[in-house]
């Protein structure tokens, strides 16, 4: 691996898709777009018990937001044709498996830090130039909007807490670019929330003493901060506030793969299911092969037609690298989970891998495979 450049010449981009549960529900359900729409996780207690998980920009503008009572998101949605969907984790999985795999591919060193959000080292491969990063975050955005349908949001800097506060500078669709000598400029008029780690509690904390902003935050004495919110947080929020950060994109490991299809009906048909399950094989399979893995688990995912969801797994006594021993066990698994659930039927289908191993060199890998 080459070494990293020193500190201040590093070239850092954060990726935060654009209202990511509801962009995926709009995507398979294209008829959604252009009404209110709201992810929810209902808790079944009552029919409307529950919280938010997201809302689209259309229904933030009624303001409703995450974490809301899905009651209250209601009454500010009352008779305006709005949907109201069930979340559906699984498939935005999927969805961000490939979006993070099109920003890992470009990444020197790449940080997944939740489903829609990673950070990318991207100083090597711009060669420091913050001109370069702007030309490969557009092609980016383009190859995620053409792949599917998502648009994010981008920011670049020189280190993870300036990419991170300027890739929600311009939501939705955005793209900021802050460099070096732009920093301490672009932080100062933005208020102390803006940074991660300061929430409603901490802004009022820092308002009774007469700070609202970063700049004000970075121009205050790092003593005064200690005092009331301890060292390691005193300092944190004065370095961040003038915008110096050395955390390192520290390089996340995918330590399973999978996918899931709905299938073209609701079914228990065993020749069916594995006929249909072979798509997601070979897409699984694909990315295994990409990345240079063995793996030592195989797993599958079924979603009844009552939307409960039902796994099986089998640990394998040895590393595999082919697909057909993802196949045979996909339908030894699936004959089995039909015969201890007699009576459910699927709507969605799916296969996993698990206990990922990185091999040693592709050629290795070729010598266990044999040839399609
Ligand atoms: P966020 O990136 O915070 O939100 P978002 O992608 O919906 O919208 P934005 O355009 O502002 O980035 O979170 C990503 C997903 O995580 C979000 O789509 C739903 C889920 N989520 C919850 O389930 N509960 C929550 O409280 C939050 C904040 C997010
Ligand atoms: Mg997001």
């Amino acid at each position: 691996m080459e070494e990293r450049k020193p500190v201040a010449k590093r070239v850092i981009m954060h990726v935060d898709l654009d209202a990511f549960f509801t962009a995926c529900e709009e995507v398979r359900r294209p008829e959604l777009k252009g009404k209110p729409l709201v992810v929810c996780v209902y808790s079944g207690r009552t029919k409307d018990s529950g919280a938010v998980s997201t809302a689209n920009y259309i229904a933030r503008k009624y303001g409703v937001k995450a974490g809301m009572p899905i009651i209250q998101a209601k009454k500010l949605l009352a008779n305006i044709e709005a949907e109201f969907l069930p979340i559906d984790k699984e498939y935005y999985k999927i969805v961000s498996d490939r979006i993070m795999d099109i920003l890992r591919d470009v990444a020197d060193a790449f940080e997944q830090v939740s489903i829609d959000e990673a950070y990318l080292d991207i100083t090597n491969r711009t060669n420091g130039s913050f001109e370069e990063a702007e030309v490969i975050a557009k092609i980016l955005k383009k190859k995620i909007y053409e792949n599917e349908g998502i648009t994010c949001s981008i920011g670049i800097g020189p280190n993870k807490v300036v990419a991170k506060i300027a890739s929600e500078h311009n939501k939705p669709d955005g793209l900021t670019v802050v460099k070096p000598e732009e920093v301490r400029g672009f932080l100062s008029p933005l208020s102390v929330d803006r940074l991660v780690g300061i929430g409603p509690k901490t802004s009022e904390k820092l308002k009774e003493i007469g700070i609202e902003t970063l700049g004000q935050l970075a121009s205050t004495d790092v003593s005064k901060l200690i005092g009331i919110f301890g060292e390691k947080l005193g300092i944190y929020f004065h370095n961040s506030a003038k915008g110096i950060d050395d955390e390192p994109v520290k390089q996340t490991e995918e330590k399973e793969l999978s996918r899931i299809i709905t299938l073209r009906s609701n079914t228990r048909d065993l020749s069916e299911i594995n006929d249909q399950v072979e798509r997601a094989i070979i897409d699984l399979y694909s990315r295994v092969r990409k990345k240079g893995c063995g793996y030592k688990m195989v797993g599958i995912i079924a979603i009844s037609d009552k939307l409960t969801m039902l796994v099986r797994s089998k640990k394998l006594s040895w590393i595999a690298y082919d697909i057909d021993t993802i196949k045979k066990a996909s339908r030894e698994l699936f004959e089995r989970l039909l015969q201890e659930e007699p009576n459910v039927i699927l709507r969605r289908a799916g296969i996993k891998v698990s206990g990922l191993v990185k091999s040693v060199d592709q050629a290795y890998i070729d010598k266990f495979i044999k040839p399609d």
